[in-house]
């Protein structure tokens, strides 16, 4: 029941829902129906939906077409749109492949050593790979990862997910990245590989990996800027 008389009804029923999302439902969670809500704390059907909406507005409820509203998971889970290539191709309706073109140990150079916390000359698995999607390139990856974490990675099938060898062999999760992204013209080489032309735009990714226990790979991707899009959500900065 409700009973702050001062505050409106809509305003006291948001409060109550609220402390329902964060104490008692997981993301992802159906809440109540209006027919619920209404008998429940004994208010009309149009003051649940003016807290429900103001709570969607918020972006602590999501409406879920044919299903009713849920609780929003939550942004932290940014986690979701932390992908490998096969997840990625595969949440978009493509069908993954991928050509090795190298792999071996190699002296972790500069950049890479400062990338993945390791020392200028330590070694590191380096992977080239082309993907594809439905058969046609789509990006070009070189990634580093350091030896003394996954021992006998080439040894490993790298044709399709690596993300999901390092879970599978080694037991390491990727929970968070940072990435830079760039764009530039894919150049001689690129443009062989992806496929297009010399000017054609590229979209470079810069990835650095980690587990929980610190950075685990190094990836450079370049993306074909005709086939590949990202969309984002964001929130409005301080
Ligand atoms: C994505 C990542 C790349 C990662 C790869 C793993 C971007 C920009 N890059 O391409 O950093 O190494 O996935 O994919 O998303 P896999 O698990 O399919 O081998």
């Amino acid at each position: 029941m409700l009973n702050d008389s001062l505050l409106p009804k809509h305003v006291q029923l948001r409060a109550a829902l609220l402390k329902t999302i964060e104490d008692e439902l997981q993301p992802g969670a159906m809440i109540p129906s209006e027919r619920d809500l209404t008998t429940r704390y004994d208010v009309s059907r149009a003051t649940v939906r003016a807290a429900i909406s103001s709570l969607v507005n918020e972006g602590r409820l999501t409406t879920v077409p044919g299903r009713g509203t849920v609780v929003t998971r939550p942004r932290v889970e940014s986690n979701l749109h932390l992908a490998s290539f096969t997840q990625d191709m595969r949440q978009r309706g493509h069908r993954p492949s991928t050509e090795v073109l190298s792999a071996a140990v190699v002296e972790a150079g500069e950049a890479t050593a400062k990338a993945l916390g390791i020392s200028p000359g330590d070694s590191v698995w380096e992977i080239e790979r082309l993907r594809l999607a439905d058969d046609e390139p789509m990006a070009h990856e070189v990634s580093w990862y350091p030896e003394a974490i996954v021992p006998a990675l080439g040894d490993e099938d790298l044709s399709g997910s690596i993300y999901a060898i390092l879970e599978a062999t080694y037991g390491v999760v990727i929970t968070d990245a940072h990435q830079t992204t760039w764009a530039e013209q894919a150049g001689h080489t690129y443009a062989h590989l992806l496929e297009v032309g010399e000017t054609a735009p590229v979209m470079v990714f810069d990835r650095v990996g980690s587990s929980h226990e610190g950075p685990v790979e190094q990836t450079i991707s370049r993306y074909r800027g005709d086939r590949y899009q990202l969309s984002m959500s964001l929130q409005r900065g301080p």
